[in-house]
Formats: C-alpha cells, structure tokens, sequence
C-alpha cells in the first residue's frame, strides 16, 4: 500500500486516483481546520509543539516526530494493510469473504456505528480545549496537544468512510460531526459522557484512563467488523489510542505518588493544605468517571448490539480468541437486575447481552490500572477502589435505582446523604481547580503531580516540548 505523504490530505487510500472522493474531501479540510481553530485548544495553536504525526501504517517507523503548530498538523487518513483472504469471524456470515463495500441491508447500522463513534472524536477536543491554560508542566501540555490532535485524526477517519462508502447521506453525516458541539443545548453530542465538562487536569487524566478506555474497547470490536474498511481504520487508530492510554494510566499514577509524598512529609491525609489531592477526593473524582463510562456500553440487553453482532457489524473484543461458536445463537449469559427492590441477575441471551459482555472485558481492564496505583497507595495504607456497576447510572437497568459504591440499593433519602462522600463536591472541585495553574517553564511541575519516569521519544523529561 503506497503512503502519498505529500498530498493535501496525506492518505494510504489512493486519494489521487478518485478525484470526487479527492475534491469532496478537500472541500471538508477548511472546514475542519476551521473547527479546530473554533474548538480546538484556546491557546498555543501558533507555537511550535513537539508531535507524532502517523505517516505509514506498517509496525516499525509509523510515525514522525518533529516540532510543529498544530492547525499546520499533517491530518491524514490510514487504513492497516489489508489481510489476504479475509473472513467474517462471527455472526450469520461467519466464514463468508469479508467485504469492501457497504451491504445495502446493513448500511444504515453502519451508518450509524461510524457516526456514533466519529462524534467522539472532536467532542472530547472540544471538552479538553481549555485544559491547556493550567497544564502542570511542558510535557503534560504536550501529551493534551497529541491526544487532541489524534482525536483529530480519528474524525478524519470517521469521514473518510462516510465520504467513500455512504454517499450523501454520508457527506451530511461528516457536516453534522462539525455541527453537534460538547454540552451544547441545543446540538449535544451523541453519548453522555461527552457532554460532561473536562474542567481540569484530574478529570482529564481519569477521563483518557477510564473513557478513552472505552473508546479503546469499542474500537477493538468494531475491528472485527465484516466490513472490511472500518476494521482496517480501526485497527491503525488502535495504535495512536494507545498512547492516550498511557496518558491516562500514568497521569493518574503520577497524582498518586505525589498524594502519598505528601502524605509522607507532612504524616497526614490530609494533603489538600499542602498543595495535595488527597486519596477520598481522588476516589470520588474515580468514581464519577468510571460510571460515566460505563454508560458508554449501552444497555445491559440491546436488541441494537444483537443485530450489529448477527449480521457481522461490531464483534466481541478479541472475537478471534474466544472459545465458542461465534454466533451465539443458543448461549446464555447472566446480567445485572434490579427487581423486588434487590440487587441480582437473571439470565439472558448471550447475543442480547453483547453491551454487557464488552463492559464486563473493560471492567476488567480498568482493574489493572488500579493494582498499579495500589502498590504505591499501599505504603500509606490507602486503596483506591472501582465503584458498583449499580453506582450512579444514567443508561441500563440501574438508571431508575440509587446503588452505593459498595453495591446496596438505596433510599432517595440515603442517597442524598450519601452523594457527597461518593462524588465530587464543589469544595473538591474548588480546592482541584485552586491547583490548576499552568507550568510554563522546561522541566518544572506543578506540585500536586510527581513527575513523568521518561520523556517522550526518548528526550529528556526537561525537554521544550511546547516552545513558549
Ligand atoms: N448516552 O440499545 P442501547 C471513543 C442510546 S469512545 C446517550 O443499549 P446500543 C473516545 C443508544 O444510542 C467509543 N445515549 O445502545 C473516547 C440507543 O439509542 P436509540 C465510541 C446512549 O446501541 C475518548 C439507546 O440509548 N464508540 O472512541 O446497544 C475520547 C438504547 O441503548 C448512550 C462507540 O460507542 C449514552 N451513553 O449501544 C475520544 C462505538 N448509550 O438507537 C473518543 C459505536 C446508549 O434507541 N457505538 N445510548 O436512538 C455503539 O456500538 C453503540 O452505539 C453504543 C450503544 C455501544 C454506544
């Protein structure tokens, strides 16, 4: 597959060689640089930052590492290289030759999956856009800007399907990506979370550990897609939402060793006077981020995800790997209930319950993360805990019921009393946003967080990763 780095719109999809398409696409750039100078970052768009930009698809030397604006970003669209001879892994046509083209039975379920997943994409640039005024050091302001320019380049996939395989219909779908904003009354984003505001850097080190998270999960499934397109774009993207993990997971990490530091130094718990977040803050920052993700799967049972899976749409997470029939036709599998004013499960078919199956993989997932920051809390005693599936849910069976963190049913009453331990309470969000001030100088950190092990791409951690 030759890599065109140097067209308009760098691609690996042999843009020259279709003009339409070509034209069509390059009528959307302006418009989405436009979006990006709108919505994008609301600082430092003309500084120089040090970014990976992806300009191959193969394992070694994807991508290029250089200082540049970021409107000036390279946003391209790569697709993996195609599997010879490959087949539907699951579903009614499991075994049949994948295809390249939409099957017109199955094109607005696609549709949809693609559009559901590219809004996504510039929401969370929109709902991180002012995150870049208090980051805690050059590094971290570095790491925002590549996973915002790579939620950037996530759209742009997104778009490239619409534009090549849906037609019209498709090309409106690209305008509304740039239409619906994060939090706007009027023209929301399509799932919850990504509405939610992203107001300072704790939620947003939780939010690339617990919501990129999903995005991570439901990429895979959408991998296994009998259409081949989509899994192929979706299996390059899997390799960029792996730093955002990283993120993430060591963003966090970093919060928590600083806590424990200073729960060292000053022999309290209490580290919020000494420019700390203490470990009940953290647990109840955790908390908020987790259930909002969670709702990210969908209902425990959706009619939605059976025919996504039945007609080879969106698989199971690693599908390849797991011991069974791949159609799942007659097999079961136990859900959450809330009935009779209880906690319990009831059996469904294990088709239904896809949404279910796939939240149950992430849970298990996030859990790492967690061990890890464990082993450092564990010096002073402290743990930090994942939340009830039941806790504080907008989507499924759990919507209409008030569950505590540790999984009892509640009164409207005990909720009410209980909310300000389990989530964040404005004095939490005063005294984290007192934290927020923003760290301009090589090499020096804000001093709620520890510093980063390594830099990145192998520059040392004082390295001018944004040049100001
Ligand atoms: N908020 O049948 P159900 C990422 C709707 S993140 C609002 O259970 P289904 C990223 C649902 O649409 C990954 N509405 O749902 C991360 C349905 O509406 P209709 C994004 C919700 O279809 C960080 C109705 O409720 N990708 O990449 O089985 C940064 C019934 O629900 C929500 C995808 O999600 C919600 N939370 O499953 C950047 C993959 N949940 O049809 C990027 C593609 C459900 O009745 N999407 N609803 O009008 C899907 O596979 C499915 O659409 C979902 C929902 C798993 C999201």
């Amino acid at each position: 597959m030759t890599v065109d780095i140097d067209a308009t719109i760098p691609n690996n999809v042999d843009l020259a060689g279709d003009r339409r398409l070509r034209r069509a696409l390059e009528s959307w750039q302006p418009r989405f640089v436009a979006w990006w100078r709108e919505l994008g970052p609301v600082a430092f768009q003309d500084n120089d930052v040090y970014l990976r930009t992806a300009i191959a698809v193969g394992q070694e030397g994807w991508a290029n590492f250089d200082h540049v604006k970021m409107p000036e970003y390279r946003w391209g669209i790569f697709l993996a290289e195609p599997e010879a001879d490959r087949r539907i892994g699951f579903g009614d046509h499991r075994g049949e030759p994948v295809w390249q083209e939409v099957p017109g039975e199955h094109r607005a379920d696609l549709r949809r999956l693609v559009v559901v997943q590219g809004d996504t994409e510039p929401a969370s640039v929109e709902q991180q856009r002012a995150l870049c005024l208090t980051a805690p050091s050059l590094y971290d302001l570095r790491n925002l800007f590549q996973v915002n320019v790579e939620e950037g380049r996530h759209l742009w996939a997104m778009v490239y399907l619409l534009h090549r395989y849906f037609g019209r219909d498709g090309r409106d779908e690209a305008d509304e990506l740039l239409e619906r904003h994060a939090g706007d009354e009027d023209n929301p984003r399509i799932l919850g979370a990504f509405n939610e505001p992203t107001p300072d850097w704790l939620s947003f080190f939780l939010f690339t550990y617990f919501t990129d998270r999903d995005g991570r999960f439901q990429l895979a499934s959408l991998r296994e897609s009998g259409f081949d397109p989509l899994s192929r774009t979706c299996d390059f993207m899997l390799k960029e939402e792996a730093h955002h993990m990283f993120v993430g997971a060591t963003g966090v990490g970093r919060v928590v060793q600083r806590t424990v530091e200073l729960m060292r130094q000053h022999d309290t718990d209490d580290v919020g006077p000494h420019g700390g977040i203490d470990v009940a803050t953290l647990q109840r920052y955790l908390n908020l981020h987790y259930s909002v993700s969670l709702d990210l799967f969908g209902a425990e049972t959706s009619t939605n995800a059976a025919n996504y899976y039945a007609a080879g749409l969106k698989g199971r997470f690693q599908e390849a790997a797991r011991d069974d029939d791949h159609r799942l036709l007659d097999a079961t599998r136990a859900v959450p209930t809330v009935a009779s004013g209880r906690l319990g499960e009831r059996e469904a078919p294990a088709l239904a319950a896809l949404n279910e199956t796939l939240r149950d993989d992430y849970v298990a997932d996030c859990r790492k993360g967690l061990d890890r920051w464990n082993r450092t809390l564990a010096e002073v005693g402290c743990e930090l805990v994942l939340p009830h599936l039941g806790f504080h849910r907008a989507v499924g069976e759990f919507r209409d019921h008030r569950v505590s963190p540790d999984g009892r049913l509640l009164s409207q009453a005990e909720w009410s009393a209980g909310v300000p331990g389990w989530l964040p309470t404005d004095a939490d969000r005063t005294h984290v946003e007192s934290l927020m001030v923003g760290v301009r100088e090589p090499g020096k950190l804000a001093g709620w967080i520890a510093a980063p092990s390594t830099g990145i791409h192998q520059k040392p951690v004082d390295y001018d990763y944004v040049r100001v």
